[in-house]
């Protein structure tokens, strides 16, 4: 019989990629989803199994990170050979506005998930993987950051992935636990959230370019960030789980560019040469010149980019930079896909949608597209 994991978080972008990958390699899958007051499930809809079959492969199970007694009865119940913890509020800027909500699950609620491995009796079978982030290396100490670097974390995300990471540790070293961290810099996909950064660009623009939204708010667009595929760091999620001893790894491409420079290059995969011109709150990014047919709704001078003050942060996290060395070494992870790649590929899914969209338009029926507010 095939392994058993449990991923909380099976509803986001990696979730549903590693739920895909496990799968794959012939698991039993068991994943926790909140209840929502509509469909909340879109990304894993494609895998969706039947649970009358006796051969569901896939199964979802209601629950939240700040509930103890439904994570102990969930565990209880799955008795899982692999745990991966990847439930969180994930949004850096949105910890500032809700920051005890964002301590109570992205902190204490992995506090919860080891307590109920433990409690249970669990602690030697139970392998665990908690999604830490390079958030936590914050204010920048060194560059690139590696394990060895020291953390400063910058926002209540941060703060409360902090206690995150040094639990996981603390229940490896007290309890015996195969517990580890995967210190995963940026990483983004089709699937990604619509209000982080590269995701807001490459919808934005591909509406703005079919003429379903007029311009892009952005925030500071001088932060610089190590991004790679979510596909690929699955992937490495897993492969951390095999090992003969729990170890914490950095997982990132060791290349880093700027949002500015995301930002051309989502506008070039739709045919759109931008110049940038002001400085600071004043930077807009202007229409230069548009080969080819995907931005219709556009004309050279059109200005499709302004900075808005509401998405700057109280605290910034200006540069980050990983060095994959170890996960290379000890595992031989290598990220197969390219950030330009991942670019083209996020941009040509969100045009995709936006030429729907722009079609049921011209032919009266308009569907609201959702705006970041
Ligand atoms: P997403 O925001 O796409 O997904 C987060 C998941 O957590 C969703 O399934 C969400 O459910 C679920 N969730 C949120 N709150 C709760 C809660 N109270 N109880 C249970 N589940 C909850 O994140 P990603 O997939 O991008 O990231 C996965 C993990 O990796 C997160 O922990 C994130 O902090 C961390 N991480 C991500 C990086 C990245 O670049 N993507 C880099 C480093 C770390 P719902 O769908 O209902 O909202
Ligand atoms: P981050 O990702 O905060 O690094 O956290 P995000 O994509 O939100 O921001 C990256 C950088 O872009 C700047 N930025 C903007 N960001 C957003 N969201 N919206 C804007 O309009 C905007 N303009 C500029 C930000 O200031 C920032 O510097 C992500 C999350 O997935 C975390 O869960 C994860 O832990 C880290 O990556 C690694």
């Amino acid at each position: 019989m095939g392994k058993r994991a449990l991923i909380t978080g099976i509803t986001g972008q990696d979730g549903s990629y590693l739920a895909e990958f496990l799968l794959e390699k012939g698991y039993e899958v068991h994943g926790i989803k909140r209840r929502a007051s509509s469909f909340n499930t879109q990304r894993i809809d494609h895998i969706y199994q039947d649970p009358h079959s006796h051969h569901a492969y896939l199964k979802l199970h209601y629950g939240d990170l700040s509930d103890t007694s439904n994570l102990t009865r969930i565990v209880r119940e799955v008795e899982p050979d692999e745990v991966y913890n990847l439930g969180a509020q994930s949004h850096v800027a949105v910890s500032f506005e809700a920051p005890e909500y964002t301590a109570d699950v992205d902190a204490i609620g992995t506090l919860r998930l080891l307590e109920a491995i433990r409690f249970l009796g669990l602690e030697k079978k139970t392998r665990f993987y908690q999604a830490s982030t390079s958030e936590l290396y914050g204010l920048v100490q060194e560059i690139p950051q590696r394990e060895t670097t020291p953390f400063y974390p910058r926002s209540p995300y941060a703060v409360a992935k902090l206690y995150a990471y040094w639990i996981t540790v603390n229940y490896r070293e007290a309890y015996g636990m195969y517990a580890c961290n995967g210190v995963l810099f940026n990483h983004e996909s089709p699937r990604r959230g619509e209000t982080f950064v590269t995701r807001k660009v490459t919808r934005g623009l591909a509406n703005i370019a079919q003429g379903l939204e007029y311009c892009l708010y952005m925030g500071n667009i001088d932060s610089l960030r190590d991004w790679g595929h979510a596909k690929d760091y699955v992937r490495m999620q897993w492969m951390m789980l095999q090992q003969d001893h729990a170890e914490d790894f950095v997982i990132a491409t060791g290349v880093q560019y700027s949002v500015r420079e995301f930002i051309t290059w989502s506008a070039a995969h739709l045919g759109i040469t931008l110049r940038f011109e002001g400085q600071g709150v004043d930077e807009v990014g202007i229409v230069e010149k548009i080969e080819g047919e995907d931005a219709p709704a556009l004309s050279v001078g059109d200005v499709i980019v302004r900075i808005d003050s509401r998405y700057f942060r109280p605290a910034e996290v200006e540069t980050l930079l990983g060095d994959p060395s170890k996960a290379k070494e000890k595992l031989g992870w290598i990220p197969e896909i390219s950030v330009k790649e991942m670019c083209a590929e996020m941009v040509a899914e969100d045009l995709r949608t936006a030429k729907r969209h722009a079609l049921l338009k011209v032919h009266g029926f308009e569907l609201p597209v959702a705006i970041e507010t």
